[in-house]
């Protein structure tokens, strides 16, 4: 993989001397000036930019510049940054306090929502990130089944618990430490990995070990080696296979929760797991993760049952608000329709602009995620797991991003993400997009 920092695309650096100044001094002060990889354009090259504001679809950066959001904070922004619903909901919250340690009448309130929904989910628990949620799911499957093994796949990425940051994706993977040091042989010695839309090798490990398994877990769609979307076949085979060993399959929708359609991946995909993690968009952008699936095994999470988990600021009331509000307008106004027409006109127009400009990519999309996979060859390429998407021409991908960046177009600082956007985003934001994306393409072909 070209480390894509020896590349360096960052034009226009003088125009963000704020952003500079402000990553010198946090460097001092923060490991590697950020408090999460994925923020530190490990993936691009360059300086990462420091904002002052975020408003509906566009964030302001400290040297005033701004730029067309399509991260929305890594997925939670699907109805954009201070949705009025959301704020007025947090503001309320605010005035009668900001955690009590006890149980609330608004957290039932939320579960509600949720278990409405999420077609996997009768019972559900909140925690504060989407990396507790698939750590506590992990273990109230090996809880629930006595079961140790664990199957995972390359390029899914379920947060940094210790027995998950295996092959990991998103910043692990664009950082090079998709097994990180300091994950011990023990922690990992349970996770098996295998190559995501690749049946057989399930197949072949619940045939040689199907009653050790506690669980597969996957993102039903993955964002996290980029936009990856599964066969038919794998998840069906996925399904059968658990289903027949007593194991449990465990959806991440920590990125797909209510972003591909109100009840997720599973509801648009018509696949129903064990139990499913959220995170993201079900905290509104406060810190706000779940996890839930069937009751009978759900009822063995403490104090229900024995297996442990437990969290000071679980269902914290802002969280909870700010959630509460997100899946209520998402239930009154399904933004889903606008989402997909909108994804539509971009996958066409970046398809069309890259071929305008020679260049060979490969462009999968979901709903409002969407990753443009920039290759090396004449061919392009099918990217369906990590083995091909980690064949990416990540320089090629940086000197678009900073091509888009300085066009005012806020894009993901990886190849190994995807991007995301929301109800607030115009057709007008659209058309500058691909207009910016084809500015930029014809750029790079000259180059
Ligand atoms: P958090 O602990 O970051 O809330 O959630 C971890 C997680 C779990 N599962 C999936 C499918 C996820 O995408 C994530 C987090 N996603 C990354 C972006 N690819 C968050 C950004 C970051 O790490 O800063």
């Amino acid at each position: 993989m070209t480390p894509a920092r020896s590349l360096p695309h960052e034009a226009h650096a003088d125009r963000r001397t704020a952003s500079r100044a402000a990553f010198a001094r946090a460097r001092r002060l923060i490991p590697g000036g950020v408090n999460s990889p994925a923020r530190a354009f490990g993936g691009v090259g360059g300086e990462p930019i420091f904002f002052a504001r975020a408003d509906g679809q566009r964030l302001t950066d400290i040297d005033g510049t701004t730029y067309l959001d399509y991260i929305g904070s890594w997925g939670p922004m699907i109805l954009g940054h201070r949705h009025p619903r959301v704020v007025a909901a947090i503001e309320a919250a605010l005035q009668t306090g900001t955690s009590y340690g006890a149980p609330t009448e608004a957290e039932s309130r939320l579960a509600e929502l949720i278990i409405d929904a999420v077609p996997s989910i009768e019972k559900v628990r909140m925690v504060s990130s989407g990396t507790e949620a698939a750590m506590s799911a992990v273990r109230l499957a090996r809880g629930f089944t006595g079961r140790d093994k664990l199957i995972k796949f390359a390029g899914n990425y379920h947060g940094h618990a210790d027995a998950l940051l295996v092959a990991a994706g998103s910043s692990a993977a664009t950082l090079g430490v998709p097994n990180s040091p300091g994950v011990t042989a023990g922690a990992a010695q349970d996770t098996i990995v295998l190559e995501y839309n690749e049946p057989s090798q399930l197949e072949a490990t619940f045939r040689a070990q199907g009653n050790t398994i506690a669980a597969v877990v996957m993102e039903p769609v993955v964002g996290n080696m980029g936009l990856v979307a599964p066969t038919r076949e794998f998840l069906e085979t996925a399904r059968r296979l658990t289903q027949a060993h007593g194991a449990l399959l465990v959806f991440d929708e920590v990125m797909t929760g209510f972003r591909l359609s109100l009840g997720g991946a599973q509801q648009l995909l018509g696949i129903t797991p064990d139990l499913t993690t959220l995170g993201k968009i079900v905290g509104g952008g406060l810190p706000l993760g779940a996890y839930g699936g069937r009751g009978d095994v759900m009822d063995h999470v403490l104090p229900a049952g024995k297996v442990f988990q437990a969290g000071t600021l679980s269902g914290n009331p802002l969280a909870v608000a700010a959630g509460t509000a997100t899946l209520l307008e998402l239930r009154d106004h399904p933004p889903y329709a606008q989402l997909e027409r909108h994804g539509s006109a971009l996958e066409a127009g970046f398809r069309v602009a890259a071929a305008a400009a020679g260049l060979t990519v490969w462009i999968a999309r979901v709903g409002s995620m969407m990753t443009m996979f920039f290759q090396r060859g004449d061919e392009a390429v099918p990217v369906m797991g990590w083995q091909t998407a980690s064949r990416s021409d990540t320089g090629r991908y940086a000197a678009f991003f900073w091509g888009m960046i300085d066009r005012g177009i806020y894009l993901p600082c990886s190849q190994y993400e995807a991007l995301f956007f929301s109800s607030m985003h115009t057709d007008d934001d659209i058309d500058a997009t691909i207009a910016a994306a084809a500015d930029v393409l014809k750029g790079m072909a000259r180059a």
